[in-house]
């Protein structure tokens, strides 16, 4: 399968699939998404693969969702573009998947980082989830998966501030597993994903969905409830105005419509 905005490649038992629009900061458009699901799932079904990492460049592991190919939406669109079921394709990997995090790991970033099963930071690499600027707010499960894995303390200050978390302090708050120097930080997450792959494939794949329900047991009611709301606020004014202001790199004037 030939990509245009990623590419894969295979590290012993280990799939590598990296994002690679550098120009965008790797902002994840529709195509990224859709070209994502199928080469995770092709490795998903890959005997000879036994876990695969995720990643994105020194600069970036991405900036988010595209901000550009979202600015014009209205709530049916984004809605009916059904985009959030290759969100969904991802979540439902078997296999172990690590994110290797360098740069901004943003919006949508930082949700697809957060939905892998770990994450390996580099020294440069920044969380945080900046909605907040564009009139809307996390709908890809970070105000769900961000809360559990940082507490509300924090979450709070990050979905509704827009406050951003070192590597440093993404250790420190358990959202990340290690923390490299940017020269190491991909072949440590490779290493760590290579381990895993030489493990009992079976016994992995369960011992993942059971960490996994821990918390999908009670994520899903608030993961509904988070995409309506998302989906509502591209019928506001303010979706608009921010989303029309990134673009033309002033600051937004909110309405509160
Ligand atoms: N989308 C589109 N383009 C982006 C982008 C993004 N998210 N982030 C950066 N770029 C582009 C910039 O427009 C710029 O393009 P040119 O102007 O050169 O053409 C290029 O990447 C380089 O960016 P900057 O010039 O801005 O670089 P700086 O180093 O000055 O700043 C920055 C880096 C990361 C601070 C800045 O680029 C920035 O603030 N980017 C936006 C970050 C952001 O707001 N991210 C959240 C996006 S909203 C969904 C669920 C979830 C989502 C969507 C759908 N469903 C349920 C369906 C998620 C939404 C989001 O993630």
């Amino acid at each position: 399968m030939t990509y245009s905005t990623i590419r894969t490649e295979v590290h012993d038992r280990v799939g590598l699939v990296q994002i690679n629009r550098p120009k965008a900061l790797n902002a994840l458009n529709a195509v990224v998404m859709e070209e994502l699901a199928i080469a995770l799932e092709e490795f998903d079904a890959d005997p000879d693969i036994g876990a695969m990492v995720l990643t994105g460049d020194d600069r970036a592991f991405a900036a988010g969702a595209d901000i550009k190919e979202m600015a014009d939406a209205s709530s049916v669109d984004m809605l009916k573009a059904d985009r959030i079921s290759r969100w969904d394709r991802i979540r439902k990997i078997n296999k172990p998947v690590i994110a290797a995090v360098s740069g901004w790991c943003l919006g949508g970033g930082h949700e697809l980082a957060m939905g892998c099963d770990m994450i390996v930071a580099s020294e440069t690499a920044k969380f945080g989830q900046p909605e907040i600027n564009l009139g809307v707010m996390p709908g890809a499960g970070g105000t769900q998966r961000l809360t559990r894995a940082v507490g509300k303390a924090l979450a709070m200050e990050m979905v509704l501030n827009n406050r951003n978390l070192t590597a440093d302090e993404a250790l420190r708050y358990g959202l990340v597993n290690r923390v490299a120097p940017v020269e190491l930080s991909l072949g440590n997450a490779i290493q760590l994903a290579n381990e895993i792959a030489a493990r009992a494939p079976l016994a992995i794949r369960f011992a993942k969905e059971a960490v996994n329900n821990v918390y999908e047991t009670f994520l899903t009611d608030g993961m509904a409830d988070e995409r309506r709301s998302f989906y509502f606020l591209f019928s506001t004014e303010d979706q608009k105005e921010g989303m029309k202001a990134f673009m033309e790199k002033r600051s937004a004037e909110w309405k509160g419509g």
